[in-house]
């Protein structure tokens, strides 16, 4: 028998400058003071660095834990939510410092999308998200503006049916889709807040027929990620950021034949405890799984009307 083991709630909110922690980032070497957002021009080599301190001593957080395989998980994504880009700064533990230089191609396959991160005209939020040793998971971020004619899109839900989106997506080489997909979320109303549950349902098509997607492979750590924002995110970044950012473990095999099989499910599933932090309207969420050696986004948009709390 194989045991189904329920997706763990990992997932968290985005919140910024608390009494233990104090976040400095520089891009190209100049310090963004809080609010306040650097103008850059798209396409051009851009150093992105941070380092924090507790602000009671002055203190620079050098020791730092490593959380699904990296030290910082960084996300890049614009005013209306057409580009998401997620990336991981390299740290250095003798200064504290972690650093990356996007719009610059890296060999490493955990950061393909720095190639590509600033390259848009628009406003930007960059979003970092650490675990300081002793203290716990933080985030910060900051605002860049990437000079130039900024074209926007509006968001528009996908076709649903029921609740229920079926999208087809290819792999960049290829002329026509190869992965089928059908995303389905539910939310449980409880007493502080909504559990909000998507199940995604992965095939890939296999001699000209959609077969079940069985073969994910581990990226950092987890069968597939996920990063959650909501329409109008930068107009909210005063409180609570709408963000979150959630993980599908891989299923394991319990058989207890001692094969150490590892089966995977099909489906991806994630979980989110919505705290009022997401707002309601029009959402987009981005999966990212390893396939056949390639990480791969695949975006969903869809309402969100998450119904206030029972008083309990
Ligand atoms: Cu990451």
């Amino acid at each position: 028998m194989k045991m189904l083991f329920l997706s763990l709630l990992v997932s968290f909110n985005l919140f910024a400058g608390t009494s233990d922690f104090k976040s400095h980032f520089f891009v190209n070497g100049k310090k963004v003071e809080g609010m306040k957002h650097v103008m850059l021009k798209p396409n051009q080599p851009t150093l992105l660095e941070m380092y924090f301190t507790n602000p009671a001593t002055n203190e620079v957080y050098t020791d730092f834990k490593i959380m699904h395989g990296k030290y910082m998980h960084m996300v890049i994504a614009n005013k209306d939510l057409s580009v998401f880009k997620h990336v991981h700064p390299y740290f250095d533990p003798t200064t504290g410092r972690f650093a990356l230089t996007v719009n610059m191609p890296f060999s490493d396959p955990d950061n393909q999308d720095a190639r590509t991160a600033l390259t848009k005209p628009g406003m930007y939020m960059i979003m970092a998200d650490v675990i300081v040793q002793g203290v716990g998971m933080r985030m910060d971020h900051a605002m860049v503006h990437l000079m130039g004619r900024a074209d926007s899109t509006q968001l528009v839900a996908d076709d649903h049916n029921d609740n229920v989106i079926t999208k087809y997506f290819r792999r960049s080489n290829e002329e026509t889709p190869t992965y089928k997909t059908i995303f389905k979320k539910h939310f449980i109303t409880g007493c502080s807040g909504n559990i909000v549950q998507f199940e995604i349902e992965m095939f890939h098509l296999v001699n000209g027929e959609y077969k079940p997607l069985l073969d994910f492979q581990p990226w950092l750590g987890e069968a597939a990620h996920s990063v959650w924002i909501s329409e109008n995110f930068m107009s909210h970044m005063h409180h609570n950021m709408p963000f979150a950012h959630m993980h599908s473990p891989f299923i394991l095999d319990d058989d207890d034949d001692d094969d150490n099989d590892t089966v995977y499910d099909h489906i991806l599933r994630f979980n989110f405890h919505d705290e009022g932090v997401m707002l309601p309207g029009l959402q987009k969420m981005w999966i990212q799984f390893k396939h056949q050696d390639k990480v791969m986004k695949i975006p969903f948009i869809f309402d969100y009307q998450p119904e206030p709390p029972r008083n309990c």
